[in-house]
């Protein structure tokens, strides 16, 4: 699958002052943007209506630019130094998400939901180019030589699921995270907590979520599945101040149970025996056990990760099998 580029002729204009060491001032940049992650072809019509002068640069000069780094790239036909009109650049572009921000929560440890950007989905690309024949590129693999290698019986899948909408009919999907008491009002903190940001619908005292995760194509005799979650405590019941929230999550027998206090991020980890896993799909409950005598539980999750050994099975990878 391609997904198509627009190339604009955008001057480049950084409003933050540091960490644009990357730049080199007397290159010219090309800037497009990526929302949605996958592999990507810029043809040279492209190039040409966006006014890059194709027909004066060596193909081999190309970089093109992410986050502050060069990533590699594929220039077909670059090899006679001539943009010809059937060559073509392919890279591997991957949408916005919350690698920036992680400085706003002071450490990763306390960034809730790593996988979701803050502020925006869509990340700007620039393509630029040099005097230089020895950029960065994708080194093509060659060898069709399938006998001489042993081959795997799986690899390890991993679905994420990030949970940002909630509902904006009845609730902000938006949470302000931890607050403090200020003159009897509650009030947010200046800085981000570990419990704010964009999250799941919550559930409430003694309610409960479940998520359902793909989970085809099991390699039964691969190690254990993992599961990774966060989940955000969105209270703190005034009348208890040890333990006002209890969480549980569960899949199928298997359970992760903690007691905690207020507003806290709580990271979820268990090893699943791949005999607990659906062979379609597999249920992950987040529950609130009202067993304290609290008033108020309000819990979130932010995303779940499950990572398991998936057969060499690929048929729900149709769109890769097209491309390759
Ligand atoms: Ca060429
Ligand atoms: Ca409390």
């Amino acid at each position: 699958m391609f997904l198509t580029v627009f190339v604009g002729i955008t001057s480049l204009a950084f409003a933050q002052p540091y960490n644009n060491s990357w730049i080199n001032y007397s290159q010219q940049y090309y800037k497009f943007k990526v929302a949605e992650t996958g592999i990507y072809r810029i043809d040279s019509t492209v190039l040409v209506n966006a006014g890059i002068p194709l027909s004066t640069i060596n193909p081999q000069n190309f970089q093109l630019f992410v986050r502050g780094v060069e990533i590699p790239i594929h220039i077909e036909g670059e090899g006679d130094g001539v943009f010809d009109g059937s060559d073509f650049i392919e890279f591997y572009g991957q949408k916005n998400d919350g690698w920036l921000d992680e400085i706003l929560y002071g450490s990763a440890a306390n960034h809730p939901s790593p996988h979701y950007s803050l502020y925006n989905d869509t990340i700007s690309y620039f393509l630029t180019w040099n005097a230089l024949t020895t950029n960065n590129r994708l080194i093509l693999e060659t060898d069709t030589t399938f006998s001489a290698y042993t081959p795997i019986n799986s690899f390890f899948k991993e679905n994420l699921d990030v949970y940002s909408s909630g509902s904006k009919i009845t609730l902000d999907p938006y949470y302000d995270g931890k607050t403090i008491n200020a003159g009897g009002k509650a009030v947010s903190l200046f800085g981000f907590s570990s419990t704010e940001g964009w999250f799941d619908n919550p559930y409430l005292i003694g309610g409960n979520k479940v998520k359902n995760v793909a989970t085809g194509n099991i390699d039964l005799l691969g190690s254990n599945a993992i599961l990774n979650a966060v989940v955000i405590g969105w209270s703190d019941y005034a009348g208890i101040s040890n333990g006002d929230h209890h969480l549980r999550v569960n899949i199928g027998a298997n359970v992760f149970d903690t007691i905690f206090e207020g507003h806290q991020k709580i990271d979820v980890q268990m090893s699943i025996p791949l005999t607990d896993l659906g062979a379609v799909s597999t249920s992950v409950n987040f529950a609130s056990i009202n067993d304290l005598g609290s008033g108020a539980d309000k819990q979130t999750v932010a995303y779940l990760k499950l990572k398991y050994p998936h057969t060499m099975d690929w048929k729900d990878y149709q769109f890769l099998i097209g491309y390759f």
